[in-house]
């Protein structure tokens, strides 16, 4: 395992230990970012980004769309992952070899040694779009870490503890930050505050973030 606390030439931290279990690895994504962004590009055509309703009725800012075996849905029935896509009935695009170079690659940076996603939510934010505080407890084996990709505009994450109310510290996620939550951060509950404008050179005005599981 490399060492989280690595530095680069001009001593900016490469890897950071945000919590135990829980590792930022800057910038982590960016070789990789002409085919990841391509690859989104193909994903977003064949199953495109919708604003899903929740159990209690309320329609999501962000919007979502997934690739990969499985697929994170919700509406008025509730959470599940799908093997289809609810809006065409169709299988969710193939996890493109890009993207799973890259979590597998992260995965292992952390500590992680033969992480296999089945499952990529991909969710999209625009400006004003958030994501209230939440647990990931959908996915069967809790043992697996989640990583999740960052792409085009800042956006500001939440983290908390094991209990919605404890306190909760803010960072933020830029273009091709990746983060590993494992271990003891697993079921931390997190959120993401209201996107803030921008222009992103890559992407526009909006952010996208990517989550890899091992969800069956
Ligand atoms: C910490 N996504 O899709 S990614 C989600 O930026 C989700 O779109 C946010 O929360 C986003 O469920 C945050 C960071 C993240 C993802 C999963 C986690 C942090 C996590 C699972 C456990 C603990
Ligand atoms: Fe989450």
């Amino acid at each position: 395992m490399r060492d989280l606390f690595d530095t680069d030439d001009i001593g900016q931290p490469q890897h950071a230990e945000l919590a135990p279990g829980a590792a930022l690895l800057h910038g982590h994504a960016l070789p990789l970012e002409d085919a990841i962004l391509a690859a989104l590009c193909e994903i977003a055509e064949a199953a495109p980004f919708r604003h899903m309703v929740t159990p209690g009725g309320f329609t999501m800012s962000v919007a979502m769309t997934n690739c990969g075996a499985a697929g994170w849905v919700t509406d008025r029935t509730g959470y599940r992952y799908d093997p289809r896509d609810p809006d065409s009935e169709r299988p969710w695009p193939c996890m493109p070899d890009a993207f799973l170079t890259l979590a597998r690659g992260a995965a292992a940076a952390a500590g992680y040694a033969d992480f296999a996603p089945h499952a990529c939510l991909i969710n999209r934010y625009q400006p004003g779009a958030r994501l209230s505080l939440h647990q990931d407890r959908n996915e069967r084996d809790f043992a697996a870490p989640i990583v999740s990709v960052s792409l085009g505009l800042p956006g500001v994450f939440q983290f908390g503890g094991l209990k919605r109310n404890d306190p909760v510290r803010r960072i933020a996620l830029h273009h091709g930050d990746v983060v590993v939550w494992g271990g003891p951060s697993r079921l931390r509950y997190h959120g993401i505050l209201p996107l803030q404008d921008g222009a992103h050179p890559r992407l526009g005005r909006m952010r996208v973030n990517l989550t890899f599981r091992k969800a069956l």
